[in-house]
């Protein structure tokens, strides 16, 4: 046993009484059990077992429906550690205001010890955490979404080289609800909610917070970027890496199908949401896919949007916030055909054809494992990781930023994800629709101030001199009826294959102020149905609508004080430069 974490386990229970410690060994008979638990207290439902074997539904509190950004803390010594962009409070008082939240907190309940490995057994970029949790929800989700038990144990031996991520229930008030972070000692505090981001520890929370942090100390990079792999006729395999702000179609890009136009191209799946990326002995950028599973966003997949996604989801897998047919089936809008009949909405209601409401929550969510996935890359457990040879950018957009463009070097590039902007989702609870500043789309994720981050991923760029091209990418312009120009899903292949002609030397392409746009002849446009004007509007880089661009970026900066990279300031001055000449 490791002594560090018998004490941290003691210290917890002795905090929160529970009734029992178990600690999770990953067996399938204590899978069983534990559903079988969850199953006669409510917390989950089995599914029709012929459509859905081995699948689960839950249904989570109504004030407890997505991550809580405003409730999200970093517990660093000071303000200007943490930076404009993230709710700071103070260890001490986070310790005054949050650890006394836990007394009792599990009484009458079980507490979970989960050992877990982000990234594949044995991997020297995986690392292990530990989720101590009162929630079988939880559980059988980190089941998914992580390689739990003995293995986790046996891979961290002695050592003290863990997260230690502490959640509980608590009563799922949102008053008492807190998700603090502790970056000095790699922990994490999650009360008062039992929902995805919140509760999964090893997602957002260490993958991504805590990670970011260690990434900066220890010289690599932990990323909101999915991962995939892409063939082309030849059978030759590119991989690259993709960061969009939430509900931006991550996860579609990820399990992209090629259009019939494409012959020969393949997709290959290694990610959906979160890339931990190093310099291997040769120089290049390798990244593996630290989960185990898709935490999908389920409205909106259909067949015809994500084939691949749905498919993943027809077994093992846990739905959360869906509709429920009669017979035990998910349903929610955007699955691809109506509701075969009245169903159970996401809060237990009776609903119709028709109704006002919705019938699944717009952040419902699937919970379905990697391997399952038609897509799935067979690299995607490679211990070293897959070589990156391009990373895009994108946001969503309604003008602005063209459907793609490529930066002029590293540092611009840096640049162009420091300014990367999208209008708000779903996906976290707050206004929809509203434009703001998601850097890296890491703004939500990012562990400390972002002008260090930037700095960071500065002087990764001086490490070696075959690091990966970085484009920016937008599928979502709209015209002047206020609809997307791109169709978007399997025809965002063709702006992906130009720009990977472009790392080739290859690509016709014209230099304007914000970096190389494609010529429309070099987006491989055979069988596109998208008129030449919607394509020349497509391409498009709006002076007018750049000043505009130039000035929220400019305020966006100035919040940032003497942490601002000069390197960032002088790409902002030198766009502006270009403008005006
Ligand atoms: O974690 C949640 O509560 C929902 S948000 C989410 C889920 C999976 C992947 N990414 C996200 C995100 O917000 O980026
Ligand atoms: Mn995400």
């Amino acid at each position: 046993m490791n002594r560090d974490l018998e004490k941290w386990v003691e210290e917890c229970a002795a905090q929160a009484r529970p009734d029992r410690v178990v600690w999770i060994d990953g067996s399938e008979a204590e899978q069983s059990a534990l559903i079988e638990e969850a199953v006669a207290e409510g917390v989950f439902a089995r599914m029709n077992e012929q459509t859905h074997p081995n699948c689960f539904y839950h249904r989570s509190n109504p004030t407890d429906v997505a991550r809580t950004e405003h409730l999200t803390f970093i517990c660093a010594p000071t303000k200007d550690d943490t930076g404009p962009t993230n709710n700071w409070m103070s260890p001490e008082d986070a310790k005054a205001k949050i650890w006394p939240l836990y007394k009792d907190a599990m009484r009458g309940r079980n507490m979970y010890v989960i050992p877990y490995v982000m990234g594949p057994l044995g991997s020297p970029i995986s690392k292990v955490g530990v989720e101590i949790t009162d929630s079988r929800y939880v559980v059988a989700n980190m089941r998914i979404m992580t390689r739990i038990g003995t293995a986790a144990l046996e891979q961290l031996g002695e050592s003290t080289d863990y997260c230690k991520g502490f959640h509980s229930l608590g009563d799922l008030s949102p008053d008492r609800r807190f998700i603090a972070h502790f970056p000095e000692t790699r922990t994490i505090w999650s009360i008062g909610s039992g929902y995805g981001g919140n509760a999964l520890l090893g997602k957002k929370c260490y993958a991504l917070r805590i990670a970011s942090v260690m990434a900066r100390d220890q010289g690599w990079l932990a990323e909101h970027m999915l991962i995939v792999g892409i063939e082309n006729p030849k059978g030759e395999v590119t991989y690259i890496a993709a960061a969009f702000p939430s509900a931006c179609g991550k996860t579609n890009l990820a399990m992209l199908i090629p259009p019939d136009s494409m012959p020969g191209y393949k997709v290959w799946t290694v990610g959906d949401d979160i890339a931990w990326m190093k310099f291997g002995p040769d120089g290049r950028l390798y990244a593996i896919n630290p989960e185990n599973g898709f935490f999908g966003v389920a409205p909106g997949t259909s067949m015809k949007t994500n084939r691949n996604a749905l498919l993943s989801t027809q077994k093992n897998s846990i739905f959360t916030n869906v509709a429920l047919t009669d017979d035990g089936q998910p349903w929610w809008e955007g699955i691809g055909y109506d509701a075969p009949g009245p169903l159970t909405d996401w809060k237990g209601n009776r609903w119709e054809s028709g109704s006002a409401e919705k019938a699944a929550h717009p952040n419902s969510r699937f919970t379905a494992p990697a391997r399952q996935c038609p897509s799935i890359s067979k690299e995607w457990e490679t211990p070293n990781g897959v070589p990156i040879s391009a990373i895009f950018f994108g946001g969503r957009r309604a003008r602005t930023a063209p459907l793609i463009y490529e930066s002029f070097d590293w540092k611009h590039g840096v640049f162009v994800g420091a300014s990367m902007a999208s209008e708000t989702t779903a996906a976290a609870t707050g206004a929809v629709g509203v434009v703001r500043r998601d850097p890296m789309a890491m703004l939500p994720f990012c562990g400390y101030n972002m002008g260090d981050y930037w700095a960071h991923w500065l002087r990764m760029g001086e490490k070696s001199d075959k690091v990966p091209k970085i484009f920016h990418v937008n599928w979502f312009r709209t015209g002047a009826d206020g609809k997307f120009l791109w169709p978007g899903f399997g025809e965002n292949l063709r702006p992906i294959v130009w720009a990977l002609e472009r790392t080739q030397g290859k690509g016709a392409a014209v230099e304007t102020p914000i970096g190389f746009v494609p010529t429309p002849e070099a987006l491989h446009t055979e069988s596109l149905d998208v008129s030449p004007a919607a394509l020349e509007e497509l391409l498009s880089v709006d002076p007018e609508d750049w000043q505009a661009e130039l000035a929220g970026q400019a305020e966006f900066f100035a919040t940032f004080g003497d942490r601002l990279p000069p390197e960032i300031q002088r790409q902002h001055d030198n766009l502006k430069k270009r403008f005006a000449h």
